[in-house]
This record gives structure tokens, sequence and C-alpha cells, in this order.
């Protein structure tokens, strides 16, 4: 990472681990790989952005109110925590979003002012990792290429919620101007 990098890390969240109200299959299992790049961020002095999940207890995107999603991340519950293993930094820039009744927002530029909050600090490429890849990390990725950002997308530090729509996320990422970023040979192999 060098100057004008940021480190985007969306929703790594208890509820969407094992064991959460809406897991992803081995959601967890990205938290050691983003913690290398928390620590590659720090080294570099790159900002390093967390975004989580924070909804009313009856949000638009529940079941009960007609929505797709169990009750999930509800904002100042165990289930809206980060994971506990993830090393995030105090300093860092915290996004909420989905945090309003009525509305449905999966991507962290939905409402935030976060796009221009990373121009104010001169960033122009994000990398970008977290949860679901089929759902919150492409629409964040999505408008960031919109918002014009070069993006790469760390694919060890995501998961998707089914295989089928994980991959389709990923064509429509690299479609939109995204790098798909593989760790070896062999995780391109299986996806790229
Ligand atoms: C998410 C489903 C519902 C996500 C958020 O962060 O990917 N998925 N709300
Ligand atoms: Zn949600």
């Amino acid at each position: 990472m060098v100057p004008h990098d940021a480190l985007v890390i969306v929703d790594v969240q208890n509820d969407f681990c094992p064991g959460g109200a809406l897991p992803v299959a081995g959601g967890h299992g990205i938290v050691p790989v983003l913690n290398r790049w928390i620590a590659r961020a720090r080294a570099e002095a790159a900002p390093i952005v967390a975004t989580r999940d924070w909804h009313p207890e009856d949000h638009i995107s529940f079941v009960d109110r007609g929505g797709r999603w169990p009750p999930h991340c509800i904002a100042h519950t165990p289930g809206a925590e980060f994971h506990p293993d993830l090393a995030l930094p105090a300093d860092i820039l915290i996004v909420n979003k989905g945090t309003t009744r009525d509305h449905n927002a999966y991507s962290a530029f939905d409402g935030t002012g976060l796009a221009n909050e990373l121009r104010r600090h001169e960033i122009d490429r994000l990398w970008v990792g977290g949860l679901a890849l089929d759902v919150c990390v492409k629409a964040t990725v999505l408008d960031a290429c919109r918002e014009g950002f070069e993006v790469h997308v760390i694919h060890a530090a995501t998961r998707a919620l089914t295989p089928e729509t994980g991959e389709r996320a990923l064509r429509e990422m690299h479609q939109a101007g995204a790098e798909i970023e593989y760790e070896n040979v062999e995780d391109r192999a299986n996806h790229g």
C-alpha cells in the first residue's frame, strides 16, 4: 500500500460469522487475512475504514417487515460487534450503515458520506475485504467504482453467502472495473 491507499473492511461482525444470526460459512476465516492487511496498512500509514451493519430492531430488511433477512446486526447488541479477533486499531474510521428503519443500505457509500471523507484524505485507491462478498462487499465495491476510486478486492479476505452468487459478484465487480486480487495461482484457477 502506498500514499493515497485505504483499507476498507466490510461488516466483519459476529452476526455474519458462524454462530451469528446471518452466518456466512467460514466467515471468521477471513480474520487472520485481514489482520495481516491491517498490520500492513498501519506500517504504511494508510487509513483503515471498518464498516458495520447497524440496524434498528425493526429494520426494513428483516423478514417481519417483508424483507429478505432474519434480524441481524441490531445496533449495540453483541451480534453487531466486530469479530473479537479482528485486530482493529483504536483510531480507524468506523462507518455505520443501514441505520434507519425504512432504508435498506448494503453499500458503505449509501448515505454515509464515505466517498467525500476518503477524498478529503486524498485517497484514490481502495483495498476491500469483508462480508458478505455477494451482498455488502459487492454493493460497496460497485459504488466505489462508480465514485471513481481504483478498487482492489482481496479475494482471500471475503466469503460469500452462496457459491453461485459469490461467483456472480466477482464477475460483476470485475466488469465494473475492480481488480480481483488472488493470493496464488490455485486460488485464481478456482475462480478467475
Ligand atoms: C449484509 C445481508 C443483510 C452484508 C447486510 O453485510 O453483507 N447481508 N445485511
Ligand atoms: Zn443488514
